[in-house]
């Protein structure tokens, strides 16, 4: 097909180079009419037609561009049309999906990495219990979401229309609030409230549901009023910041953790200062990955336990203390500690272990204030614990080098590792889908800028992959996005490289397949001596199923092969899975508690 009339030829494919690799990344592919592809085309097309003049499925999605929303992540179905096509005349690109867990997840992860929150549309009955999934995930993982259902229609509601389904019940369930919209003047307020609720105190999902009839009313322009913006939330008490500044300045052996909260509310740079002036070592746990770059002198990781076990105060920064932190008890926390708590509310203070300082409110706020309060008395004195904790890194680091560059046939999934951090770009999106092998990225995977290292979070579900690496592609399109990904978690969502092809979003899979549920396989041969539901297929060439739908794929089953099928992944300019045959036999070297 010749050039567009809108230059979709020249979009560039958006994968950025690689060191040493030539080529253009403007070259394109293009075999669609730009409109599909182009929002500012699309719009313009849509300007022509005035079969739908502006109505309440146009209010909401104004009020969505308002707020700052530039991507909506979607499936179609008829009961969202209005929605759409509000979206389209108000500039908002969207992306269509497979599946609505993976377009809501997509959301989720367009907010995590823009501290921003994500918008999905999902159509009536099926679509949103489809999504359910999802907005349980943002809300336990705090992160802001407002997804806007279809519903069938008012004028005949209970008498059986396709999709009639009452969602507020389960949605209730699986947010902060869930509400439906029965006033076609009102859809604008309701994604007002809604937005700012997912960000309030603790954030987390929202929903709305519109009924078909009632997005099809059409709206007065003229007589829409803007609601003002919700007053800023209460400043922190000095007197507390005071108290916790003394905690740690006569702490000999503190240790900070700097948790997902610290990221949602730009704590970062307030807390490199308390780190430096106070000498403290600092962990990250979450979306706190990051809050610190890896490289700094005072971030630390491989040396969590031997800190924590001596620790005596702690400094827990938008965290809970739960899994991940045994609770806050012993054996990972010593039998006595001091606990510094901020956190985003009140009730976040002493869940699990009481504050003996809680401060509740603004996380960066209260971090700026710390630093400013805290001196450097101690600082000095608790070099040479940080030096101590240093050589434990090292340590590790050392042990690790071997595997890193095992010549093991089967492949060790260290070795993929060991290759991949070759060519990672510092400032690289890295999003972990799977179990053992995504473990060894937690580990292995260092993050140097805020919001680069996209998980699952503590909700902890497979198949969020390759959507949050569609929304990594869209929010930094001139970054690296690699997709680290199991055989398992492959299946969730592996038809999204289909979302990839079409929507031209080139991402870097790496599959460490290893034929197995691997996370569960191993700890349940240890627990029982054989196992039961954790083997997949072997060798199962999930490569092939993504050069199908039209992308890049790769085999690997030779260590040798792993560096140049990777170079010729980046390379590809397209959505890319290197299909890596790893060992079996190998379980990642787990001692955390999960219940
Ligand atoms: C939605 C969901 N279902 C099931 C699980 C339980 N689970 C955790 S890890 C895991 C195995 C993942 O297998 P794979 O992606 O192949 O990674 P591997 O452990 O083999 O490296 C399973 C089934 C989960 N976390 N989320
Ligand atoms: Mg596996």
């Amino acid at each position: 097909m010749d050039a567009s009339p809108y230059g979709f030829k020249s979009l560039p494919r958006h994968q950025p180079p690689i060191a040493g690799v030539t080529g253009s990344v403007e070259e394109t592919v293009d075999d669609q009419p730009a409109y599909a592809l182009d929002t500012r085309a699309l719009q313009e097309r849509r300007a022509a037609d005035e079969r739908f003049p502006f109505n309440a499925g146009h209010l909401m999605a104004r009020a969505f561009q308002r707020l700052g929303t530039t991507h909506l992540f979607t499936l179609s179905g008829g009961h969202i049309f209005p929605f759409f096509d509000g979206c389209v005349a108000a500039g908002i690109r969207i992306i269509d999906h497979r599946h609505e867990e993976a377009a809501t997840h997509a959301a989720e992860a367009w907010a995590k990495l823009t501290r921003e929150p994500g918008v999905a549309s999902v159509t009536a009955g099926p679509g949103v219990t489809n999504a359910t999934t999802a907005l349980a995930a943002a809300t336990f993982n705090r992160s802001p979401l407002v997804v806007v259902g279809g519903r069938a229609p008012d004028y005949r509601w209970g008498q059986g229309s396709l999709q009639e389904y009452e969602h507020i019940p389960l949605m209730q369930a699986v947010t902060k609030k869930a509400v439906t919209v029965h006033d076609a003047d009102r859809t604008h307020i309701a994604a007002i409230d809604l937005w700012h609720e997912s960000l309030a105190g603790a954030p987390g999902a929202t929903f709305m549901d519109v009924p078909m009839d009632v997005q099809v009313t059409g709206v007065d322009q003229s007589a829409v009023e803007w609601p003002e913006p919700p007053p800023a939330a209460d400043g922190i008490d000095p007197d507390l910041v005071r108290r916790a500044a003394e905690m740690i300045r006569g702490a000999e052996r503190p240790v900070v953790i700097s948790g997902t909260g610290v990221y949602w509310h730009h704590g970062e740079e307030s807390l490199r200062r308390l780190a430096e002036v106070a000498g403290l070592p600092v962990y990250m746990n979450g979306l706190g990955r990051g809050t610190l770059p890896a490289d700094h002198p005072n971030a630390f990781s491989r040396s969590r336990s031997a800190a924590l076990k001596r620790a005596d105060v702690v400094i827990l920064l938008g965290t809970p203390l739960d899994f991940r932190l045994n609770f806050g008890q012993s054996p990972l926390l010593p039998d006595h500690y001091k606990l510094v708590r901020i956190d985003a509310t009140e009730a976040d203070l002493n869940k699990n272990r009481t504050a003996d300082v809680g401060i509740a409110g603004n996380i960066g706020q209260a971090l700026q204030l710390l630093a400013d309060a805290v001196g450097g008395d101690g600082a000095d004195a608790r070099g040479a614990r940080r030096e101590e904790l240093r050589g434990m890194e090292q340590a590790s680091a050392e042990q690790d080098r071997a595997l890193l560059e095992s010549d093991a046939d089967p492949i060790h999934p260290m070795r993929v590792y060991g290759e991949l951090l070759k060519v990672l770009d510092r400032d690289a999106v890295v999003i972990g889908d799977g179990g053992d092998f995504v473990s060894y990225a937690g580990k292995l995977v260092p993050t140097f800028v805020p919001g680069s290292f996209i998980d699952p979070g503590p909700f902890g579900g497979l198949g969020m992959g390759p959507s949050s690496a569609i929304a990594a592609r869209l929010a930094r399109p001139d970054k690296q996005v690699v997709l680290i990904l199991g055989d398992g978690a492959f299946g969730f969502a592996g038809m999204e490289f289909d979302t990839m092809v079409r929507h031209r979003l080139p991402v870097v899979a790496v599959m460490g397949n290893n034929n197995a549920w691997g996370l569960e396989k191993h700890p349940m041969e240890n627990l029982f001596g054989w196992s039961v539901a954790a083997d997949l297929n072997p060798n199962a060439r999930y490569d092939k199923v993504v050069e199908a739908l039209g992308g890049h794929g790769e085999h690997v089953t030779k260590p040798g092969d792993i560096a140049a099928a990777l170079k010729r992944a980046f390379d590809s300019g397209l959505p890319a899975l290197v299909n890596i045959a790893c060992d079996p036999t190998i379980a990642y070297p787990r001692s955390a508690n999960l219940a």
